[in-house]
């Protein structure tokens, strides 16, 4: 049952990687303190919702025991959930059933099989398609029509977890996972092929290695992380302006700004004003 209104003001998710190699920020926020103060940071900066990670998904990152991830994890989500939302992105049950015994509200799923999980504890949950994992998933992705499997797996995720009971689903292309740039690129063009399935949209383009290959310098080389700022919030503002309804980000503040200027009523901060109501250069 689709379930997404057109009357729902836009989100924006703070990425907070609990981890030592995630792409953009591995080892910036490893432990619980610095993790809980970046979380702080982000609240202030109008996150919706803070996504708390304990293992990278960047192509060959290696996975996380158990026991470690639930060490990262656990303390954060108890700390940040009183004061915001708390989604945990893992694909572990395990994880997700303690992070929500911990306050966490949504269950963020790179892997799109942990609806029964999310039935069960009576939250939300993020459909994300990806072909292959992580390992090998850049090796060599291939796609009849790519649009068209990634909506046709979701859809069908997504009623799954309607079925099963899940009030609150989410479908998400998974940029980067187990696509080209052409992949991603498409799939951003053509947005408006997940938002019309009727689900709920949430796109995470933020520091990609595709907006890197992007904005290659004449040399050839991919922008490093550090200077993929403008191409996020293009493609973050795109993906809004088509319909999204939330975009997973790591430069929050930024964001929200730039998503102001689309139209869409952005959280944390009343929605866009009138231009009229603000004096040029003010
Ligand atoms: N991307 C990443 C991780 N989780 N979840 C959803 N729903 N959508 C995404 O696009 C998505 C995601 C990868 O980004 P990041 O968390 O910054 O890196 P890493 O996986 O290396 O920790």
């Amino acid at each position: 049952m689709p379930d997404a209104t057109t009357e729902e003001r836009a989100l924006v998710m703070g990425i907070l990687n609990v981890t030592p190699d995630s792409f953009s920020d591995g080892g910036s926020w490893f432990g619980t303190e610095a993790a809980v103060a970046r979380g702080h940071e982000l609240i202030a900066e109008g996150a919706d919702i803070i996504d708390v990670g304990g293992e990278s998904t960047r192509p060959g990152a290696v996975v996380v025991p158990v026991e470690e991830e639930l060490r990262r994890v656990v303390p954060v989500v108890e700390a940040l959930s009183p004061r915001v939302r708390v989604s945990i992105d893992t694909t572990k049950p395990e994880v997700a059933e303690a992070a929500v015994a911990a306050g966490a509200t949504l269950i963020n799923d790179v892997s799109a099989t942990l609806w029964p999980v999310a039935a069960h504890c009576g939250v939300g949950w993020v459909a994300m398609h990806r072909q292959g994992t992580p390992a090998t998933m850049q090796d060599d992705p291939r796609y009849g029509d790519v649009v068209a499997e990634v909506r046709d797996l979701l859809a069908e995720r997504a009623a799954r977890a309607h079925h099963a009971g899940v009030g609150e689903v989410w479908i998400d292309p998974g940029i980067g996972f187990g696509k080209t740039v052409d992949h991603n690129l498409e799939l951003l063009a053509r947005l408006d092929a997940l938002v019309a399935t009727g689900h709920r949209v949430l796109v995470g383009t933020s520091r990609k290695a595709f907006l890197g290959v992007l904005a290659a310098g004449p040399d050839g080389v991919a922008a490093p992380v550090a200077d993929r700022l403008s191409g996020s919030l293009a493609t973050a503002t795109w993906a809004l302006q088509q319909g999204a309804g939330m975009v997973r980000v790591h430069d929050v503040a930024a964001t929200v700004q730039a998503a102001l200027l689309v139209g869409r009523p952005v959280g944390g901060h009343g929605g866009a004003g009138s231009m009229a109501d603000t004096e040029v250069g003010s």
